[in-house]
């Protein structure tokens, strides 16, 4: 519905309708668009980019209903350095977070977006993050000047007519979004527009608001993700006894029919779509793994003390490069249709193509610049942070439940990162208190797609570090806190798919053959599976894992699972860098953790080893 700044708008919530008149009166834009988030709306704003050259459609026999897109060069991921946690106390955003008062950030941007707008549509998407009316879902509504941002807002969240009716005259999260290139009157508009220079990624946790200025281009643009879902909520959650976790979300089936639901945890660049979306061995009959989310999850005590978790999204916004029929068959599926890319390159007859899609490159394709590129040309013909953004409900492996208003039951929680050395496959923490120690110490080694050293290791606790809208220690007395008030917690596992032998070949093959792993989590949770005390936690002996069809000689696992005193006298010293900028918050019980950690390993031969199944 295309509304003058003064007629009225489809609700009755005050709060919302003079929230968006004081943002219209701000930006000025041309036209206000309040999104009913109906197919015709979404058909028509795609055909009104494709006109306009911001979308082109791919071949419809190839690739539905979809639609590629490329962004301005130099908007292309996340802006870290551009990102805020405006709380009123600097010392509530902690280290590890830009701050600016909220006084002095409100006026600076209050010059960024006056005027912003101009010569444009200002549309408004009211969103629910979760399935609408869900106990654990929370509302927002989200102002911005991008058709790009509606449409891909309709794929990754709820949005319309029905989150209005939802609302009500409730509370919602404030999400303003400029692309910030107003246009003046006469004025060509650009295939991307943004601001080249200023861009602003900003949070006050307190009011439960954000603006996000200069970008278009994911997680500074969807503001129902990474803002909301993530660094809004975690302020949220801290408040009200509730989690907002980087975390994917699967069910395990057993071959007896047991159903066993797990989140997940791990860095960039950990496969982390590809684990949510996991295919069992042929050689494992009976096991199944369904996919409930990819990215977040939002976690909630119920009345019999489990923990239950939703996934607050409603699509995949995943890493293209690298995604292939191979390493990851269901994902392929779900963007078969219905699909907008960013950043990826374009073929010949219309379709799309990215490095690691296919073994043989295509001989000519147009690259996300949109240039021609040829094999050998010295240029990626897909950006390395191209993204696909696709409908969840088109996986082909969803969980039965993945929108049950109530959640899911989550028996483990399992924190990795790539790491080459030191690492274990996997082990199970002793306690609630040495888990919450083990996700505060993730990390993982950097690779060349991300700025820094190769093989240096990032703290990046729960994978949270970019996302957490508060002080990291003070995240950590709230994980503390919560496993002391659940009768319940799930148990806490640690895993790394990454490490390598001497000659630098990975031990494991990963991919699917974690099923055997996650077999053994889902056996220990239920106190079947077996397994020794090491230095770091409970492990499984080689006989206490399903080998069938996998060729893992015993002194091969054991070279996987060994823990050498030396290496983690480095490790623990690497620890203690987070450790010391959080000092003066830091809960008491991690610092006990790692003393533990320490006496265990001097307790310990130089390497621990596992004894074989068969003496030899
Ligand atoms: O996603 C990955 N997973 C999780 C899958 C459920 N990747 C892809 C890299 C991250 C984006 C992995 N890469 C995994 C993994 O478990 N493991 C590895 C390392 C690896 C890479 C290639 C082989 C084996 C291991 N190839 C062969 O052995 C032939
Ligand atoms: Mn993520």
């Amino acid at each position: 519905m295309t509304v003058g700044l003064s007629a009225s708008p489809p609700t009755t919530n005050h709060r919302l309708v003079e929230w968006v008149e004081s943002v219209a009166a701000l930006c000025k834009p041309d036209r206000i668009r309040w999104c009913d988030g109906s197919q015709e709306e979404y058909d028509a704003l795609c055909q009104q980019m494709v006109d306009s050259g911001t979308f082109i459609r791919l071949n419809p026999e190839k690739r539905p209903d979809s639609y590629l897109c490329r962004s301005d060069a130099s908007d292309v991921a996340r802006v870290e350095d551009r990102t805020f946690i405006c709380s009123l106390r600097r010392e509530d955003a902690g280290p590890s977070n830009n701050w600016v008062a909220p006084a002095a950030m409100k006026s600076t941007l209050t010059s960024l977006f006056d005027g912003s707008m101009s010569g444009r549509t200002m549309y408004v998407i009211p969103f629910s993050m979760g399935p609408i009316g869900s106990p654990i879902s929370q509302i927002g509504v989200e102002i911005t000047d991008s058709p790009y941002v509606v449409v891909s807002m309709r794929i990754m969240t709820r949005i319309g007519a029905a989150v209005l009716d939802a609302l009500g005259n409730g509370e919602f999260v404030q999400a303003m979004h400029s692309v910030g290139m107003p246009l003046a009157p006469g004025q060509a508009d650009v295939p991307w527009p943004c601001d080249p220079v200023n861009k602003y990624i900003v949070h006050f946790p307190e009011e439960r608001s954000i603006w996000s200025y200069g970008s278009g281009y994911g997680g500074n643009a969807l503001l129902g993700k990474k803002c909301f879902a993530l660094r809004i909520a975690s302020v949220m959650g801290r408040d009200e006894g509730w989690m907002a976790e980087h975390m994917l979300i699967l069910g395990v089936e057993s071959p007896a029919g047991q159903k066993t639901y797990v989140a997940a945890a791990f860095p960039s660049a950990c496969g982390k779509t590809n684990f949510a979306m996991l295919i069992p061995p042929a050689s494992m009959p009976g096991w199944k793994v369904t996919t409930i989310g990819d990215d977040i999850a939002w976690i909630k005590p119920g009345t019999d003390g489990r923990l239950y978790a939703i996934n607050p999204e409603n699509g995949f916004f995943g890493v293209a490069p690298g995604t292939s029929v191979q390493s990851n068959p269901n994902a392929m599926a779900s963007i078969r249709a219905n699909t907008i890319f960013t950043n990826v390159a374009l073929t010949p007859d219309g379709d799309i193509w990215w490095e690691g899609m296919t073994e043989e490159e295509p001989a000519s394709l147009i690259d996300w610049t949109g240039r021609e590129w040829t094999p050998g040309c010295g240029r990626k013909a897909a950006h390395p942070n191209a993204r696909f953004t696709a409908p969840t409900r088109q996986c082909p492996v969803l969980d039965p439940r993945w929108e049950d208003p109530q959640g899911v039951p989550i028996s483990a929680f399992i924190f990795g990162g790539r790491r080459s050395t030191s690492i274990p496959l996997v082990f199970q923490s002793f306690s609630w208190t040495h888990g919450v120690y083990l996700a505060a110490t993730m990390g993982s080694e950097t690779t060349a797609a991300a700025v820094g050293t190769v093989g240096t290791v990032r703290r990046d606790p729960m994978a949270m570090l970019p996302f957490c809208g508060y002080h990291m220690a003070d995240y950590f007395h709230h994980w503390l806190t919560m496993g002391r008030e659940v009768l319940s917690p799930p148990r806490i596992f640690h895993v790394n798919w990454f490490r390598k032998d001497g000659q630098g070949e990975f031990l494991w093959p990963g991919f699917g053959d974690n099923m055997r792993v996650l077999a053994w989590i889902v056996e220990r949770v239920h106190g079947r599976g077996h397994a020794v005390e090491s230095p770091l936690g409970w492990m499984p002996r080689h006989q206490d894992l399903d080998w069938a069809g996998l060729d893992m000689p015993f002194a091969r696992f054991d070279e996987l699972m060994a823990v050498d005193r030396d290496l983690w006298r480095q490790e623990v010293a690497s620890q203690d860098d987070l450790f010391f900028q959080l000092d003066d918050r830091l809960p008491k019980e991690l610092a006990c953790e790692r003393q533990l950690l320490v006496s265990r390993l001097w307790r310990s031969p130089t390497v621990w080893h596992q004894a074989p199944a068969i003496p030899e």
